[in-house]
């Protein structure tokens, strides 16, 4: 048996603090077409795909902080998105900075949707894992504010019936946690995204440079497998305003190999045929969790929080 979905994993290279959502978007609309021309059924952009990686400034004033953010998706400049996915028939995986007023409060979240083929929001997910810090901290080389700009995500992990299978949606540093695959697996997904950016530098511990690459790939290697899973990850790479983002953006199977991975820091598109009955090699076999798993031993996983030693 087969269900084959042909999915794309649109990196992005940098994105100045200068350039204007219209070119972004124009940008986005080249990877899509050429997603559509390989025969792609849905193509996946980064997190924040649509500016810089603005969480890098320390921004006392709001507004300039709201710049950055989406107050209705779609929105006029976001709107050729949508329209050229309706027109071309192919679905799409987008990160932004989403602000909205819930019940009478304003809110941030660092967000990613799902659109169908049709050109309709499937789903919404809200980014749960926010990493970095919330004060100004000037001894780094640069910031990262996700912490102050944005809440964390209240819309839980969520899959979607969509594309032919069950699809699940992460974000950038939620790919580090083994809590977001399992909880997703335990919901049905075959199939994840996650848009990321990457620092190469990592203030706190900057020993661990030299293994971004290698932590990149280690977790959603091992989330894949661990939970049966193809994982799509696509990243915003290249020196951008002064920091470098890691690439190696990548498709991984089920089985834990990377099947496909962008070899630039680009604007480029990779793609895969992602069969989705590959998940059941491993989802009925050695990591059969009807089977197998022993969640009684597990509660403290939701439990707690911190590590309590003896
Ligand atoms: N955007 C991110 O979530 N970045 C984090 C970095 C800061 C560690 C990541 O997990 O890649």
């Amino acid at each position: 048996m087969s269900r084959m979905l042909t999915v794309g994993a649109a990196q992005l290279g940098p994105i100045s603090r200068e350039e204007t959502r219209g070119e972004v978007v124009q940008r986005l609309l080249s990877l899509m077409r050429k997603a559509k021309a390989r025969g792609c059924d849905l193509v996946v952009f980064p997190e924040l795909a649509l500016t810089t990686f603005f969480p890098r400034w320390y921004m006392q004033d709001q507004a300039d902080v709201d710049a950055y953010f989406e107050t209705e998706m779609p929105g006029p400049e976001t709107q050729p998105l949508f329209d050229t996915a309706r027109e071309l028939g192919i679905g799409f995986y987008l990160g932004y900075a989403e602000r909205v007023e819930q019940a009478g409060r304003v809110r941030h979240f660092n967000t990613a949707i799902l659109v169908d083929a049709g050109g309709g929001i499937v789903g919404k997910y809200r980014k749960i894992h926010l990493p970095g810090h919330s004060e100004n901290e000037p001894w780094r080389a640069f910031q990262h504010l996700e912490k102050r700009y944005f809440e964390p995500g209240d819309l839980g992990f969520g899959t979607w019936r969509a594309f032919g299978g069950v699809l699940g949606m992460a974000l950038c540093n939620d790919r580090r946690w083994p809590e977001t695959y399992r909880v997703l697996a335990l919901k049905g997904m075959e199939l994840m995204m996650l848009g990321y950016n990457t620092p190469i530098h990592y203030p706190p511990v900057p020993e661990h440079d030299h293994l971004q690459g290698f932590h990149n790939h280690l977790c959603m290697q091992a989330g894949a497998y661990q939970n049966g899973t193809w994982v799509v990850a696509v990243a915003k790479a290249g020196r951008e305003e002064g920091c470098e983002l890691l690439g190696q953006s990548c498709i991984i199977a089920p089985t834990g190999e990377i099947v496909a991975m962008s070899s630039t820091l680009d604007d480029e598109l990779i793609v895969a045929d992602c069969d989705l009955d590959r998940t059941r090699e491993i989802k009925e076999n050695i990591f059969n969790f009807a089977l197998h798993r022993q969640p009684q031993e597990y509660r403290l996983i939701a439990e707690r929080k911190g590590t309590v030693a003896p």
